[in-house]
């Protein structure tokens, strides 16, 4: 891991013996106890990403985020979110100390919970950390919820994931969230937009995967994002890019099974890596890469 978060200092995320207090690793925001310094990180990186990504976004996050009580002057609290969530997708957001157990995370959201970072990140983790925050679960993930498409597929994430973990199948299915809802692209009528919250939260990623010449912009196809590996600790080299988000209302219905079944015989390709079939928008130099020692 690059950079670990302060643990949050309060909402007691662990028991004694380390455990959580609760079965499903929720806590209390403990909304009152945020002191200014913390609502003050948190405006320092609503303003500058609000401004950066108006025209970046796509048009249902900006939708989503001018709908939610969330601005610049404080953490927003769960509880008004989830109120004006829940009327419209019947999501609510949970207040957990970080990353959570797989089964657990998947858990929450088969039923609609959105399970998001209690803690916002230090000062000097402005520009990257590799746990969710308050910041990029509420400012990346929780606008998207509000659309009924991106409500339904995190949905079906979640129970899919139980059975792809039964199955030996999991890397296939998490490579499908990664590659949509943390890193997905979209096209809309002025170019390529952002609908991924690991983009959309992030100052520099937001740059990089819309204007930089480094990475490859593919075509989304299922089973090619399921073979491809990606990276947690820098930019992504490939983004894949969906026509229309309901592309992936037809991927919440689907049965995945034949698909892992294919998928799994076939060989695993690396980030980097274009192949014949691949529906290319833009071949990437792949520059960033080597320079940072990949290639
Ligand atoms: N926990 N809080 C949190 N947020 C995540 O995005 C998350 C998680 N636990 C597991 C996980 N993601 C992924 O590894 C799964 O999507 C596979
Ligand atoms: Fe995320």
């Amino acid at each position: 891991m690059k950079a670990r978060p302060a643990s949050p200092k309060h909402g007691l995320a662990a028991g004694e013996a380390g455990r959580p207090v609760r079965a499903d690793w929720t806590i209390d925001q403990d909304w009152e106890h945020y002191t200014a310094q913390e609502h003050a990180l948190w405006k320092t990186l609503f303003e500058r990403q609000a401004r950066l990504v108006r025209g970046r976004a796509c048009r249902e996050f900006e939708a989503g985020l001018r709908d939610l009580p969330i601005d610049a002057d404080r953490i927003p609290d769960f509880r008004r979110l989830s109120d004006v969530l829940a009327r419209r997708t019947g999501w609510q957001v949970v207040a957990v100390p970080g990353l959570v157990p797989d089964e657990v995370f998947f858990d929450h959201l088969a039923h609609r919970r959105f399970p998001a970072g209690q803690f916002i990140r230090r000062p000097d983790q402005l520009d990257y950390l590799e746990e969710p925050d308050v910041f990029h679960d509420v400012f990346g993930h929780v606008p998207m919820l509000m659309h009924p498409v991106l409500a339904d597929f995190v949905q079906a994430y979640g129970q899919g994931g139980l059975r792809a973990q039964r199955l030996g199948v999991l890397h296939h299915l998490a490579r499908v969230y990664w590659y949509t809802v943390e890193f997905g692209l979209i096209s809309q009528e002025g170019g390529l937009r952002i609908y991924g919250s690991g983009i959309i939260s992030s100052h520099a990623e937001s740059l990089f995967a819309l204007d930089h010449p480094s990475p490859h912009r593919v075509r989304f196809d299922l089973e090619r994002v399921m073979r491809t590996r990606y990276r947690i600790d820098d930019f992504q080299e490939i983004y894949f890019v969906l026509h229309d988000l309901d592309e992936l209302l037809d991927l919440a219905r689907i049965d995945f099974a034949p698909v892992y079944e294919r998928v799994r015989r076939l060989p695993e390709i690396e980030p980097g890596e274009l192949g014949a079939e691949d529906e290319v928008l833009a071949r990437g130099t792949g520059a960033y890469a080597a320079r940072a020692g990949r290639s």
